[in-house]
């Protein structure tokens, strides 16, 4: 088994969370390296593509939160081998992708240009986004976005949702999953009771 490193922000969700979760998941054995903000500016540069998360694999550092998604996703059996239910799993993830670096864009915005910036973010492409990864839910059978189990899209869509519902985004209401995809709670509810998932946070927080 490849030797494997994971670095990433060390709070609970994010780009790098997805990952670590389907390692969890897996039972597959990494190094979880947590970097406080502080400490971020001087790695920077050491990084690929001047972001994280980063993975290393034996020794060699790749990065893009949705390649490493997919690279744990076939370690760890979350990930799809028939090529179009890893066709549907692709674009949820990259779906959600897009709204996390959209609203990434907002947060170094001085306070009246972020509230007008996530007002209309709010009202438009995330509406229409959450709105399409209901549908594409619903379409994939109301439980999992591909394959009928649980994929690295799942895991994905669960740190979108919780992120949006927490209340930590300014200007864009935390209710707005539940009005316009609750579909989408559901779907958060149901991941977070898994016992693997629960377990995981469980032992998250008491660390
Ligand atoms: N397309 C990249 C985006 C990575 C990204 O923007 N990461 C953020 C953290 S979630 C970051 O490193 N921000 C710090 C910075 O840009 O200085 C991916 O999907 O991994």
């Amino acid at each position: 088994m490849a030797k494997l490193k994971i670095t990433y922000f060390d709070f609970d969700g994010g780009r790098g969370e997805p990952a670590r979760l389907a390692l969890h998941i897996g039972g597959i054995a990494f190094e979880d390296h947590r970097i406080a903000g502080k400490d971020w500016p001087a790695l920077r540069d050491k990084t690929p593509f001047l972001a994280m998360p980063t993975l290393e694999v034996n020794g060699k550092t790749v990065s893009q939160s949705n390649s490493i998604n997919r690279y744990v996703g076939k370690l760890t059996a979350l990930y799809p081998k028939d090529d179009w239910q890893a066709l549907l799993c692709d674009e949820v993830m990259d779906a959600a992708e897009d709204i996390s670096t959209r609203i990434g864009h907002t947060l170094d915005l001085s306070a009246d240009a972020k509230k007008k910036a996530r007002e209309e973010l709010a009202a438009g492409h995330i509406t229409r986004y959450l709105e399409q990864l209901q549908a594409r839910l619903k379409a994939a059978g109301g439980e999992y976005f591909a394959d009928k189990r649980l994929t690295v899209a799942d895991l994905k869509v669960f740190m979108l949702v919780r992120w949006l519902r927490s209340g930590a985004l300014d200007h864009i209401p935390k209710d707005l999953v539940d009005r316009v995809a609750p579909l989408l709670v559901q779907h958060f509810e149901r991941l977070a009771s898994q016992p693997k998932i629960a377990e995981y946070y469980k032992r998250r927080k008491a660390a």
